[in-house]
């Protein structure tokens, strides 16, 4: 008897149960934490999900959303078979089609708009999804465009880019050798349940915790030695304030600066225009805490920092403000120590495993040129340092069609709800596309714009290469048949590149023979992993990463040390009037006017994470769905005193681009004036609410957490 035969037995007793328990994993949360499942099927449908036991990554745990994954997998709004539009765009009138008829029809106009314009009028654009990335960004390429992008044009690439200009790469938290945890927007319970346990053992060791949140969350209250509940989006000046009292009071690590910085002077002079007591009024903090604060990071070392994809650099200031928090890992000597924050590049699509793959060559080494990127004339930061278009500037490019025109669009999980005047994005669409093609695994609001629908499977539905913290590797096997008709998108887009006989053989041949290609060298292939589908130790990795390579062999940035001046933005034109130090600006510069501060007078944050939604993939995954199943903006309870607003009360949401209707909910964690509420849903897409143009001019990142808004009752309707 095997061991999944003997699990089962144990589990359900009886004689031949026809019950299979088969691995996978879990493909609807952040790409960093795809737990490993354990899919109980029975006549070829699964009937449970359950936490993998010996996954390295989440040993048997499964939060909400996995649990949920059966229900998921299920969904009714799943897209069944090919479709080709009939109706209006927008209307959801389909004709069920072949896939062969739906290559073909894919070929021809992409065809057509690279001969009537040119292969960069082609852009290939990817949502959340993350796994078939390379495959995409190559097709791009080949195909002659080079505009790839990505949902990273609003999430974690501002830090990217910021790490890069600054010290080169970014560094992790070294939290097993850390005294002092600066848990800088930390809220690991909702978005990252899986790294609570470290902050948890740094804990036990006797290690402390500052935490700055705007709001108070599980981290907060469970975690926090030290709780700075800041004004959104006041953390630059926080982080300059900080700076000064580091090297006023002489807790700065001198040698270290002298050593492996670069542009001390100017910073320095930066830091002195940040006293306490006017940090203390920007922020809104207590200058005694941040005083408590500042020493306990800075003496109590080492000291590692929390780092956030989202929630800063979703202020229009946030680039700098998270650049102004990294300076201080370099001011403290935390930066590339053991206990502070660590460079460890990424092995396979962002994750960081300790080996070295040839994912970067494989979607670079066949870039076109000849053009530049979407968004390159407005971000040049962003085309500088990043190899995506910066999607944020799409919506202007296909209206105005300049510099060039974009006349066609290949979505992956593209989501329009995911962008600032979302009806606008679909509006110019509509009008300037000659062709938008989007693959989804549900029948989504932007699937409805298309001309053309593929059904995508899910990841318990294909076998997919992951790679794991701790040095992992993974291919995993199908557990059930695609449902339907839906297939990988990776073997849509390798079906697709050869009816359109694009010239690469490796798409060609298909995923499999791509993604061995990428990790060849690593000391696996997908043949070997393929055998178990589970996680296998790569022989070549080497984890953890060792601090002090950079330190020893100089940072990879132009003056090889850690630049709190950076030369990379001191390139950029002038014009751009970008800073090279990383200088505070208020969250709502743009929204200042006597005007725009009376009619809107509160500080709208959205998207802050809650366990159970994730963006707009879930809101329609009824188990998920039911544990809030409205869309609901959190109101401090004297802010709902003194609007007369009750739990459950219709409101509006305005601002000077929309109005959404949400249901109240009333509560004291965010400070007075700040509403809270969640992005993704389509009958009340907060996105509607943020201006396009309302946008950082470092990385074109939106102020999804920092937008002025009104809030007023409305009757039932
Ligand atoms: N207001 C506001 N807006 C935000 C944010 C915020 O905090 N506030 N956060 C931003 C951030 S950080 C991010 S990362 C983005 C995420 O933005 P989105 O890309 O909108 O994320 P999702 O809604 O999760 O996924 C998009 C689509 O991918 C589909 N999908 C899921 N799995 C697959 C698959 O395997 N194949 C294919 N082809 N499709 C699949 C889903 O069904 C969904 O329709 O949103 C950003 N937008
Ligand atoms: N459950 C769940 N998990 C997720 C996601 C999801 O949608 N749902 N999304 C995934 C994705 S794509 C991303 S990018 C990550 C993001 O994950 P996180 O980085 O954890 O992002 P958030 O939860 O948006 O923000 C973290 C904390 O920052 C606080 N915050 C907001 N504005 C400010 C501010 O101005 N200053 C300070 N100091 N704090 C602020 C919020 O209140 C929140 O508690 O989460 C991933 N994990
Ligand atoms: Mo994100």
């Amino acid at each position: 008897m095997t061991e999944l035969e003997k699990k089962i037995k144990a589990k359900i007793p009886g004689e031949d149960t026809g019950i299979e328990v088969r691995h996978s994993l879990c493909a609807i949360c952040s790409p960093g934490i795809h737990c490993g499942v354990d899919c109980y099927v029975k006549d070829g449908k699964i009937i449970r999900v359950e936490g993998t036991p010996d996954h390295p990554l989440n040993r048997g745990k499964l939060c909400t959303k996995g649990s949920s994954l059966r229900n998921y997998v299920y969904r009714e709004d799943r897209i069944k078979t090919p479709l080709k539009r009939v109706g209006e765009r927008g209307e959801g009138k389909f004709e069920p089609i072949t896939w062969d008829e739906a290559y073909q029809i894919i070929a021809e106009n992409l065809n057509k708009v690279k001969e009537q314009y040119s292969a960069h009028a082609v852009a290939f654009f990817s949502g959340y999804c993350k796994w078939y990335r390379p495959i995409l960004h190559r097709f791009a390429h080949v195909f002659g465009s080079v505009n790839f992008g990505t949902d990273d044009s609003t999430c974690f690439a501002s830090m990217y880019i910021a790490d890069k200009v600054t010290a080169g790469t970014g560094g992790g938290p070294d939290m097993g050798h850390a005294n002092t945890f600066l848990g800088w927007n930390y809220e690991g319970y909702y978005s990252n349940h899986l790294s609570v346990a470290g902050v948890q053992k740094l804990k036990e060791r006797g290690g402390k915790v500052i935490i700055i949140d705007i709001r108070d969350t599980p981290a907060t209250k469970n975690l926090a030695d030290i709780f700075l509940k800041i004004n959104p989006g006041t953390d630059g000046a926080l982080a300059l304030g900080m700076a000064k009292l580091i090297i006023d009071n002489g807790w700065a690590d001198m040698d270290y600066v002298e050593k492996y910085t670069y542009g001390f002077e100017q910073y320095r002079e930066l830091v002195q225009q940040y006293p306490l007591d006017k940090v203390a009024e920007i922020t809104g903090l207590n200058p005694d805490d941040i005083y408590e604060a500042t020493k306990l990071y800075a003496t109590n070392g080492p000291a590692c920092t929390n780092f956030s994809a989202s929630a800063l650099v979703h202020h229009i200031n946030g680039f700098n403000s998270h650049r102004a928090i990294l300076c201080l890992t370099a001011l403290t000597g935390n930066f590339d120590r053991e206990g502070g924050n660590v460079p460890n590049p990424p092995s396979y699509i962002h994750k960081r495993a300790g080996f070295r793959s040839r994912e970067e060559e494989f979607r670079s080494n066949r870039y076109p040129g000849g053009q530049r990127r979407i968004g390159a004339e407005r971000f040049p930061l962003w085309e500088a340092q990043n190899d995506e278009f910066q999607a944020m500037d799409l919506l202007r490019q296909i209206e105005e069609q300049k510099p060039y025109p974009v006349k066609a669009v290949v979505g992956l999980g593209m989501n329009a709800k995911m962008f600032p005047e979302t009806d606008k994005l679909l509006a110019a669409m509509t009008k300037n596309l000659d062709f938008f093609v989007n693959i989804d695994l549900f029948m989504t609001m932007t699937c409805k714009y298309a001309d053309i629908v593929l059904p995508a499977c899910s990841s318990v539905e294909r076998g997919e290469l992951k790679a794991y913290e701790g040095g992992y590797l993974a291919f995993t096997k199908p557990v059930i048949e695609p449902l339907y008709e839906s297939k990988s998108d990776v073997d849509i887009l390798c079906e697709l590149a050869r009816v359109m006989d694009l010239d690469d053989d490796l798409l060609k041949q298909g995923y499999e023979a791509s993604a061995d290609w990428m990790i060849d060298g690593c000391g696996l292939t997908v043949a070997e992993l393929k055998k178990t589908g589970q996680p296998m130790k790569v022989p070549t990795a080497k984890w953890p990463a060792k601090p002090g390579k950079l330190l020893e062999n100089g940072f990879k940035t132009p003056s090889g040390k850690f630049e709190f001046y950076s030369n990379a933005i001191a390139a950029i034109d002038p014009k751009f009037g970008l800073d090279p130090l990383p200088s505070y600006r208020d969250p709502l510069a743009d929204q200042n006017d006597p005007e725009t501060r009376e009619k809107y007078p509160f500080y709208l944050c959205t998207g802050a994470r809650l366990p159970h939604a994730i963006h707009s993939r879930v809101h329609d995954t009824p188990w998920l769905r039911s544990i809030r199943p409205n869309p609901t903006v959190e109101v401090h309870t004297a802010d709902a005193a003194r609007l007369g607003l009750q739990n459950g009360d219709k409101v509006a949401l305005s601002s000077p681009y929309g109005e959404i209707r949400m249901l109240v909910k009333i509560t004291g964690k965010a400070k007075e004036g700040v509403l809270m509420t969640l992005h993704g849903y389509t009958e009340a897409n907060v996105n509607e609410l943020i201006g396009r143009n309302h946008l950082d001019p470092y990385s074109g990142f939106p102020g999804f957490k920092g937008m002025r808004c009104n809030i007023r009752k409305v009757q039932e309707d």
